[in-house]
């Protein structure tokens, strides 16, 4: 019988190889790992909540029904306000940063999650997902603050997500490598299923709205057609796979070898920047990419180097094997200059705090 290695015990083989670690940054991973666990026993009831569920607004466990997002998110925030390990905490369902309570210990880490993302798959049976990132505190006083949550991608200590789908899986990082754990429910446990992902040289998907496609710029559209072979140097062209769930999306092509883009456009011209959301979304995403041996970039360059101006800002979103992602960027810089010269000033804002 192979060897079954659970998660905890992974991240903490993993921490051996830092001697002055404290074990904090494994009890944190730990305790999210603990809220996918929880989320994850939710949303596989989800469809059951019109059968089992309460018309009065209560589950057959008594509790309150909640939207599945709101649920997620105040269970993570939960699971990790008290455990001395983080000293902020900042989520795509909140609009500013969330303080520790009082009485807690403050730690010397922050969170930024998505607790659900993709919700609107939940009514239709499709895959969501949570994702998460984790930076080091770099501010001086007990409490965390904007200017610990708001760091380049490059320097996070750690990035993962968890896909909701025909099994739950907890795929993160800490810089080592891209591990996944597909979690065994008779057990309650997250177990080693994908050790050391490393993205395919062989692509297979190209992901997008295509739907959007009236709305994108003129190079993202020859892009396109490039993907589809029918541009270029005719090449073979990929297959189209789209969900609409980020986490998905990006994990399908992570294992089969591919692109995601979310891009920017010039529909509204005051808003060029796409839908993605740097702090939530796309610097978690890209620095798994860029651990397993891929590359994220908002066309312009690598967003693990944007230094990031507010917790809601938007990116365009472009992910997947280096060599596919560094075309796109090569086609932006030959077609684009006017969508170019819109989304510069909001990639270079700087954060201005009182
Ligand atoms: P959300 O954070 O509001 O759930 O939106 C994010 C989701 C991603 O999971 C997905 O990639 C994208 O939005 C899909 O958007 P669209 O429906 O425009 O294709
Ligand atoms: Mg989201």
């Amino acid at each position: 019988m192979a060897q079954i290695m659970t998660i905890e015990r992974h991240i903490l083989e993993q921490q051996k190889q830092f001697p002055n670690a404290t074990g904090s940054f494994t009890r944190l991973l730990y305790d999210i790992a603990l809220s996918a666990k929880i989320i994850a026993r939710e949303t596989t009831r989800a469809g059951l909540v019109g059968i089992l569920g309460a018309s009065d607004d209560h589950n057959v466990y008594g509790e309150q029904q909640q939207k599945l997002d709101i649920f997620a998110d105040q269970t993570i925030f939960k699971m990790n306000d008290h455990s001395g390990q983080l000293c902020a905490m900042a989520s795509e369902e909140h609009e500013d940063i969330m303080h520790i309570p009082p009485y807690y210990d403050n730690g010397k880490y922050v969170l930024l999650y998505d607790p659900l993302d993709g919700s609107s798959n939940i009514d239709v049976n499709v895959s969501v997902g949570t994702i998460f990132a984790v930076h080091r505190k770099i501010s001086r006083g007990q409490q965390g603050t904007l200017e610990d949550l708001l760091q380049p991608g490059r320097r996070l200590a750690a990035s993962g997500y968890v896909t909701y789908g025909s099994s739950t899986m907890m795929v993160y990082s800490t810089g080592q490598g891209v591990h996944g754990f597909t979690l065994d429910p008779s057990v309650g446990e997250f177990l080693l299923s994908h050790e050391n992902i490393r993205v395919p040289d062989k692509t297979t998907y190209y992901s997008a709205n295509q739907g959007n496609e009236k709305y994108w710029t003129p190079g993202m559209r020859r892009f396109t057609k490039w993907l589809q072979g029918i541009e270029g140097e005719g090449r073979k062209p990929l297959g189209h796979r789209y969900i609409g769930s980020l986490v998905a999306d990006f994990h399908r092509n992570m294992l089969r070898g591919g692109i995601f883009f979310y891009p920017g456009d010039l529909q509204e011209p005051e808003k060029p920047f796409g839908k993605m959301r740097l702090m939530f979304e796309a610097q978690a995403i890209a620095f798994l990419a860029e651990q397993a041996g891929g590359y994220g970039s908002d066309g312009l360059g690598n967003l693990l180097d944007i230094q990031p101006h507010s917790l809601h800002q938007r990116v365009p979103l472009i992910v997947g094997n280096r060599d596919l992602v560094e075309k796109a960027e090569q086609y932006i810089r030959d077609y684009d200059q006017e969508w170019v010269a819109a989304y510069r000033p909001f990639r270079d804002k700087t954060l201005t705090t009182p």
